[in-house]
This record gives C-alpha cells, structure tokens and sequence, in this order.
C-alpha cells in the first residue's frame, strides 16, 4: 500500500513559436495544467492535463482542469493506495463524470508515481515496448503559404519532419485547396501531406473538400465536419479514396466503439487526454485494431510531460500505420523538461529512464507558471 497525500496542480502559461492557426482559434500561448501526486512513502508521479485555445476545441479549459482536480478529484483520490490504479480509475469514473483531461493528468501521474516506484518505464507497466522510434508529424499552421513551405523545406532538410499535417476550414473551401495544393506541389515528392479540418465544414463543403484534396494528392483528411455526425463521416469515408480519420469524435471508448461499428472512419486519431487516461486509450486502440481501422497518436499539443505520457503508451502498439503527431514541445517557446524529448531522424524517441521518463525543470515552472506573481508577492509581503 502506497497511501496518496497530496494531489498539487499548476497552471503553467508557455508562449508558443509563432501563432499556430486552427480552425477555431489562433494559439500564441499554451497553457498546462501540471499535476504531482505525493505519496506517502516520499514518491512523487507527475502528469499533465492540457486542452487546445481555452474552450475553443473541447469542454474543457486549464481553469476547469485545475478545478476539477482541486475540488473534486483530489479528495476522492485522498488517503487510497496509490498501487491500485485500475480500481483509483473507477473511482474517478463513478466520482467526475466528463472531464477526460484533468481524469487522464491525474491517471498519467499515478502511472509515473507507480512505475518509479518499481523502476520501471509506464510502457512496462502497459506489456513493454515494440519500438524506441516513432515518425512524428509537423502541423503547418502559420496561416501563410509561403511561411508554411519555407518551414516544412526546413524541417525536411534538418531530417525532423516528413509528415505534414496542415491546419484548414478556416478560410473559403476553394482558399484551402488552393493553400493545400501549394503546399503538395512544392513539398509533396518528398512529403506525406495530410489535413485537419478540425470540424469547420459542412457535409456539402465536405464533399467538394475531398474530391479536391484527393486530387491533388493529399493523404489524409482529418475531422472534415462536426464530431455528432457520425453516419456522414461514414458516408466521406466509404465516398472517396482518400483516408478519413477521427479525431473529436473519440471521446474514449464508447464512442470509439460507435465509429469503429460501422466503420465510420479509416484511421482513429488517438489522444491519451480526450481518451480520459492512458488505460482508456489502451482501450480505443484495441478497439481500432479490432475493427481493422489505421492508429495514429494524436496530440493536444502537450509539453513534455503529456508528450512523454503518449509516447510510453504509442510505444507499446505494434501497428502505428500512421505514425505520430507528438511535437507539442517544438511548438513552445520554453522546454519544461530537463531534459529534453528528441527529435531527429523524422522520428520522435521513446525517453529513457524510469515512470514517464520525464523530469520537470522546476526554474521553467517558477518562470511561467501563472500564480507566480502571487507568489511572488506573499514571499515579498513575508520578508
Ligand atoms: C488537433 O485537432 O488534432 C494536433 C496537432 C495540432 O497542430 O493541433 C492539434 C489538435
Ligand atoms: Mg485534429
């Protein structure tokens, strides 16, 4: 028994490189809800809960994630055996419903705490690593076409990324196929062009959409309309050549069940956080696999910790027909990490060591974590 005593949460602002432009919102910041859970025996795990532009891309915001931890989670959580994971899961299941990010930050530092505590990786704790190297994508997103081939020549060129995912709908359909054939004519040979619609079009926009992009040799549509609309998506996959894949429908396994039961997708973007946790995802992916539909290992765009989460869980699949999109760290200004994840031979690398592998650099989190100044104050106020 390894009784939890404490579950700390902070919120971490982390301006990104450039403003990374979406559908729905157009980043300039990231913010990062960290978690430690402090055991009693002096153990600590660490876990991240992080969602996309406030409450633009889902329900969730890092408010509502550190809120939801603080107020409700965390005493649930209070005083119970840090070892039994699976029955702390279903405590959460029963106790906070909804709430997959803060759910899964908070799984992923029991995993850490618990997989530290044994001295082993978390991908041993889920049956062992098939493989140490992923090929990880880069989201083109500046808004800008020609920013955009001069940043995908340069990732091709530095051998970090040959896999392009580009970020449409917010513009006019014909704008976007424009911007994406642009892309495909000057990077394309060398390339894997895919996009994400993130929801935008309608199924009308949608088949227009596709007809274009498959003409012009793109890969993969990602989300082209609106995650309720699961008999239309099965309409685009079955309609065209080009490979559909889920994303904000996968809300964990009940709904991944309900795509994968017609097959209403080819490729399922897997998220460890919109899953609701990595044993949740474990789930979705076996459901996948079961369903003979492609595995990708979608992002929320987490730093290190929630990177590292995905990638000790992405390791241990043995079919990633699609690869990854796990950069979140390369789209943000200040690494959290001390030391960092790696990224060349256009793959990202499973992180050695115990628990995630991560470890945080704690100047980074006293630099930007967002109560600082307050902090800063009482410490002033004190002495
Ligand atoms: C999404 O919808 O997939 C993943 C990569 C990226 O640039 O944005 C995210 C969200
Ligand atoms: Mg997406």
């Amino acid at each position: 028994m390894t009784k939890i005593d404490r579950i700390e949460t902070t919120i971490v602002d982390l301006p990104t490189i450039r403003g990374h432009v979406l559908s729905m919102t157009t980043m300039m910041l990231q913010s990062i809800v960290l978690v430690r859970v402090k055991f009693a025996d002096g153990s600590e795990g660490i876990g991240e809960g992080t969602s996309i532009g406030g409450m633009s891309y889902g329900a969730e915001s890092p408010e509502s994630i550190k809120s939801a931890i603080d107020t409700y989670i965390a005493p649930l959580l209070d005083g119970r055996d840090g070892d039994q994971i699976n029955a702390l899961i279903d405590v959460m299941d029963r106790g906070v419903k909804g709430n997959p990010i803060a759910r899964c930050a908070v799984e992923t530092a029991l995993w850490d705490g618990l997989a530290k505590r044994l001295g082993v990786s978390v991908a041993r704790l889920f049956g062992g690593s098939v493989r140490t190297a992923m090929p990880v994508a880069w989201t083109l997103a500046s808004g800008n076409s020609e920013t955009d081939i001069a940043e995908a020549r340069e990732m091709i060129a530095a051998r970090r990324h040959n896999i392009f995912k580009l970020k449409i709908g917010k513009r006019a359909l014909r704008e976007d196929i424009a911007h994406v054939a642009a892309i495909c004519d000057a990077v394309g040979a060398e390339a894997s062009i895919r996009v994400d619609v993130n929801q935008a079009w309608s199924l009308t926009d949608a088949r227009w959409g596709l007809r274009g992009l498959q003409e012009i040799g793109v890969d993969l549509v990602e989300q082209p309309i609106g995650a309720d609309h699961i008999r239309q998506l099965k309409s685009l996959t079955d309609g065209y050549e080009i490979a559909v894949m889920a994303d904000e429908v996968l809300k964990g396994p009940s709904s991944a069940m309900r795509v994968a039961a017609d097959r209403s997708a080819d490729v399922f973007a897997v998220k460890i956080a919109q899953s609701g946790g990595l044993k949740r995802g474990a789930e979705v992916i076996a459901i996948a696999q079961a369903a003979g539909i492609g595995l990708y290992a979608g992002t929320m765009l987490e730093a290190g910790v929630g990177t590292a989460a995905a990638l000790q869980l992405f390791s241990t699949v043995p079919v990633l027909d699609w690869g990854t999109e796990l950069f979140g760290p390369l789209l943000l200004q200040h690494e959290i990490l001390s030391t960092p994840l790696q990224y060349h031979d256009f793959a990202v690398h499973l992180p050695e060591g115990a628990g995630l592998g991560a470890d945080i650099d704690e100047d980074k989190i006293d630099q930007f974590r967002r109560d600082r100044s307050r902090t800063t104050h009482a410490v002033a106020a004190r002495s």
